[in-house]
């Protein structure tokens, strides 16, 4: 690997600190930014750093805010406002041409826009006028169902249990979110097994954990306020393994921003023990050679398997039949290693299992959740200290959203009980998730959209035909605190409504109102912003959706929607009658700094499954599945070109890959911040990550200008590029670049069986160098 320059700097420390200040210089955010750092997850007097679901630390330290927390609280506090001025200056198809980058420079958005065609430019609207706007529109559809409400994680509790009352009394289940491109295989397979779709881990068991394995996650860019407990958990003699086909450099050594042995003597902590260099969607088939390897060799936990699951004939079974050289083919690791990790399992007493996109984002990545939670089964790791799932989220509050009712396929339980206190009939037929959503607009069967946050055309795979589909629609609505793409691709009706950020405090005729969020560890805490609004135009979430909601419905029996946006203490009190689990909500969330837990059953060992048992999976899929894509698709190459003399004759080299999509510390989803990753050290986006030993196999030099290609479903050749190629330490079968600007490769087929997650992580692609 010598061949490879590595970052061999800390993750976190100064580094981190310099970039940080970068940006916020970039940001002109220097002041309103750094006074809101210092607000950030105080539990207080703060707010819950929008940067990541990642829990706050117990202890509350002066300063609990990362790389990323600095980054995205910059974006939210920059003084630039993208305002009435800025729209009079530049046109909708000027801004088109703007990159990611340009147009979050442009600014916070200030004052209510609508777009005028006969300019196209956004032009001043006045909050009554779009409300009136908007509620007729959605008034005037055939069907209530010819509307898409969807949701971005950032938004807080109060003002998501609004929308989603707001949108089934409208009358539809139409409520996708970014979830469902991001931990859904998660909550489906979650809620099959363990009866709750979400942690089952406390962030007190990551310090009694003696084995943590890390499936495709890199917490040094994604969740930097992981490391800390990482290094802790380490120097307790915590073994951590990453599993990962990326060799990730920012998880090996830690420097503690809170530690002055660190940012002064330039010491670190290590982390990660080992990295298993996997190949892209071999984790099942790792984890099928664990299971293997623990059953053959009677290593489980009898008494958990016999008291508390389900299923476990079925899977052994299963499991008997798996050939080594099939789990080897699929995963890329061979037997002796696996079953030197499996020994690691064995002998662990407590073993917490986390993962991130590495894992959902495929075909299979239901089956890959299913194979970590019946590895956890087989060994009696849930329901005891220091074990557990922890599957890490990435919007600050994309799960407290689920849990608020934020779901195109709600429980029934959700229903009856919002049916019951509301005392009116709720939707019972399930809405669209963002794929069928995206899917609906092309066929022309939806007619109006609106976004609660979020970057809905960019961040779902085949981004240019979403945008071309929003063209087609009556009405587009988005409730939003930066201009973005989506919102360039006008409809007949175009409205965008700025809303106050986190940071910001919101007074309402009953005084400063707090709002809550759900961590990815079900800690419901509160948060609060303090800084001024960036503009006097700006409302608050709720009180959009009371606006609108308010012109929408009937004045006979209607709620008191502005009662529940200037006073959030009601809103709790009806969240309390109708969620589980937030009994006594408004007592309970003052009652303690750090808010509270939600009850999670499987903690306790008891299962609200089916078969009320924890319940193991046979996956869906065949274990070599990425491999025998490649091969399939390497054989039809390879007949094309024996076809094409010619096309061998003029030497070009083509060849068969994965390509995975991955993210920098210098952007949050869709929202670039600057165009460096100092731990894959480069200074740009477009390129493409590949192994030197695979570049000397292909003939292929660094920076040279690569085509990624690929087949859709509908046989239609989707191109990316080119892109600079650059050396990485990964998998042999893999390339990676970055996301968003991948997202025309992907197409709305490629996704999971029950969840519909989008295969971002994995595509197969043939790669041509140009000159
Ligand atoms: N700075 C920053 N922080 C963020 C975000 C951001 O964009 N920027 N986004 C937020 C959001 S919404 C989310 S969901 C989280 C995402 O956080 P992560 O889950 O860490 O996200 P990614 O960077 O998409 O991918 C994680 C890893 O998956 C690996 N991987 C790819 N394919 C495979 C595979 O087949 N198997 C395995 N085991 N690994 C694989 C990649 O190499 C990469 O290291 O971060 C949140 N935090
Ligand atoms: N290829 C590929 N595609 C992916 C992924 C991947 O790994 N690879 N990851 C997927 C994942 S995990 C996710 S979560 C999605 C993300 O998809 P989204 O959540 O839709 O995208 P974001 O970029 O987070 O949304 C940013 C926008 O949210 C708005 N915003 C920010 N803060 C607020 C606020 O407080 N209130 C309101 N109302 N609006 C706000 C701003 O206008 C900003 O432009 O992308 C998915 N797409
Ligand atoms: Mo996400």
């Amino acid at each position: 690997m010598r061949k490879i320059p590595v970052y061999n700097h800390p993750a976190a420390g100064w580094s981190a600190l310099i970039d940080s200040s970068r940006v916020l210089m970039d940001y002109k955010a220097f002041l309103r930014g750094s006074r809101s750092i210092l607000g950030s997850n105080q539990p207080e007097w703060g707010f819950d750093c929008p940067g990541c679901a990642w829990p706050d630390h117990k202890t509350h330290k002066m300063i609990d805010v990362c790389e990323s927390g600095i980054k995205v609280l910059a974006s939210e506090t920059m003084t630039a406002c993208a305002d009435e001025a800025f729209f009079a200056k530049h046109s909708v198809t000027e801004l088109q041409d703007w990159s990611g980058y340009e147009l979050e420079q442009a600014g916070r958005l200030a004052q209510p826009m609508q777009y005028d065609a006969s300019q196209d430019k956004y032009v001043p609207i006045a909050w009554e006028t779009a409300f009136k706007r908007i509620a007729d529109k959605l008034r005037g559809l055939n069907s209530p169902d010819e509307a898409l409400f969807y949701t971005s994680g950032r938004v807080t509790n109060e003002p998501a249990f609004m929308y989603q009352l707001f949108v089934r009394l409208f009358g539809t289940n139409n409520l996708p979110d970014c979830s469902n491109m991001c931990h859904e295989p998660t909550s489906v397979m979650l809620t099959k097994q363990l009866g709750v779709g979400k942690a089952s881990v406390i962030l007190e068991d990551f310090e009694q954990a003696k084995l943590i394995l890390m499936f495709g996650q890199n917490p040094a860019t994604n969740h930097p306020r992981m490391l800390e407990m990482l290094a802790h958990a380490h120097q307790q003699g915590c073994r951590i393994i990453s599993i990962n086909p990326m060799r990730e450099q920012g998880l090996h050594k830690f420097r503690n921003p809170q530690k002055v042995s660190h940012m002064v003597a330039g010491s670190s902590d290590d982390m990660v023990d080992e990295v298993i260099q996997i190949q892209i969607g071999g984790d099942a088939a790792l984890l099928t050679g664990l299971a293997k390897w623990l059953i053959e060799n009677d290593k489980l936990n009898q008494d958990f398997i016999a008291e508390h699951t389900s299923g476990f004939e079925q899977f052994s079974g299963w499991v008997s039949e798996q050939r080594w050289t099939a789990i080897e083919e699929g995963c890329g690791i061979n037997q002796a290693e696996i079953i030197n990790l499996a020994r690691l399992v064995a002998d662990s007493p407590a073993t917490i299992c986390t993962w991130g996109m590495g894992i959902t984002q495929h075909v299979q990545g239901e089956d890959n959740v299913a194979m970590i939670t019946n590895l956890l089964l087989l060994m009696g790791m849930i329901g005891i200290e220091g074990a557990g799932v922890s599957p890490v989220r990435g919007h600050s509050n994309v799960q407290g959203d689920r849990t608020m009712g934020i779901h195109e396929r709600p429980a029934q339980s959700l229903l009856d009980s919002l049916q019951r206190f509301f005392k009116h009939p709720m939707p019972q037929q399930p809405g669209y998730d963002v794929v069928k959503g995206a899917k609906a607009m092309q066929q022309g069967k939806l007619k109006a959209f609106m976004a609660m946050g979020g970057n809905y055309s960019v961040a779902a795979p085949d981004s240019q035909a979403i945008q071309q589909a929003l063209t087609n629609n009556e009405l587009n609505v988005f409730v939003a605190t930066k201009l973005n793409e989506t919102m360039l691709y006008p409809g007949d009706n175009n409205i965008i409504l700025p809303c106050l950020s986190r940071t910001e405090r919101l007074v309402t005729s009953k005084g400063n109102q707090f709002a809550t969020i759900e961590d990815s560890i079900c800690q419901v805490v509160k948060t609060q912003g303090r800084l001024k609004p960036i503009s006097d135009s700006l409302k608050s979430e709720a009180q959009i959706i009371a606006g609108i909601a308010t012109e929408l419905f009937d004045e006979d029996g209607r709620l008191d929607w502005q009662a529940m946006s200037e006073d959030y203490d009601l809103v709790r009190d009806y969240i309390a009658q109708t969620i589980d689990g937030f009994e006594n909500f408004n007592v309970r969330i003052r009652e303690n700094k750090r808010g509270f837990h939600l009850y999670h059953p499987a903690r306790h060992r008891q299962w609200p499954t089916d078969s009320g048992k924890a319940q193991f999976e046979v996956p869906q899929y065949p274990i070599t599945y990425v491999a025998q894509e490649m091969q399939a698709k390497s054989d039809a190459m390879k007949a094309v070109n024996e076809q094409q003399a010619e096309h061998k004759a003029s030497g070009s080299t083509q060849a068969i890959w994965q390509f995975t999509s991955v993210r920098s510390h210098d952007q949050f989803n869709t929202t670039i911040f600057g165009h460096e990753d100092r731990y894959r050290q480069t200074k740009r986006r477009d390129v493409l990550f590949m192994h030197p030993d695979e570049m000397s196999r292909m003939g292929w030099q660094e920076n040279d200008k690569i085509v990624v290609m690929r087949k859709d479903s509908q046989g239609e050749t989707r191109k990316l590029g080119p892109l600079l190629l650059t050396k990485m330490d990964i998998a042999s079968n893999a390339v990676a670049g970055y996301y968003p600007e991948c997202n025309n490769l992907m197409d709305l087929d490629s996704h999971a069986p029950t969840s519909h997650i989008p295969s971002y992580k994995s595509v197969t692609v043939e790669l041509q160098r140009i000159e």
